[in-house]
């Protein structure tokens, strides 16, 4: 990996943004936060391209309500070649915490996190996007 310097300029407003962002996310210098919002930007554009991406889907649910168990698994297995891994925590007695790590067409992570995270019984989900991996 070259790194390489720059001069960079920009409005005292944007810069001040850029050193709160630097505090807020505990980055260790400008350089870092610059090179993460970079990237996050790649991440954006890809999901949008319709690229082969990572990512994850979260789940928090109670095993307890409804088939939710059943129709998460059923889901799963209609789109298996996603599906990197799954790891599921029993955090209670009663709720869960599935986190499954997805590799593939965004436009079908999408479609699989919606399905997943649209199922009666789901407290919470979410898509958390990741990068092109190839
Ligand atoms: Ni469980």
């Amino acid at each position: 990996m070259t790194v390489q310097r720059f001069g960079v300029s920009i409005r005292k407003e944007l810069l001040e943004d850029l050193d709160e962002l630097v505090k807020k996310r505990a980055f260790p210098n400008r350089s870092k936060a610059i090179s993460y919002l970079i990237e996050k930007f790649k991440v954006e554009q890809s999901w949008a391209e319709d690229a082969v991406v990572t990512g994850a889907i979260l789940l928090v649910y109670d095993h307890h309500k409804r088939d939710v168990v059943d129709q998460s698994i059923h889901i799963q297995h209609a789109y298996q070649p996603l599906i990197l891994a799954l790891q599921h925590i029993h955090v209670t007695h009663d709720a869960c915490l599935e986190t499954i790590a997805v590799k593939g067409r965004a436009s079908e992570i999408r479609e699989l996190a919606d399905k997943l995270i649209g199922m009666k019984g789901v407290e919470y989900g979410e898509l958390m996007m990741s990068k092109v991996v190839e």
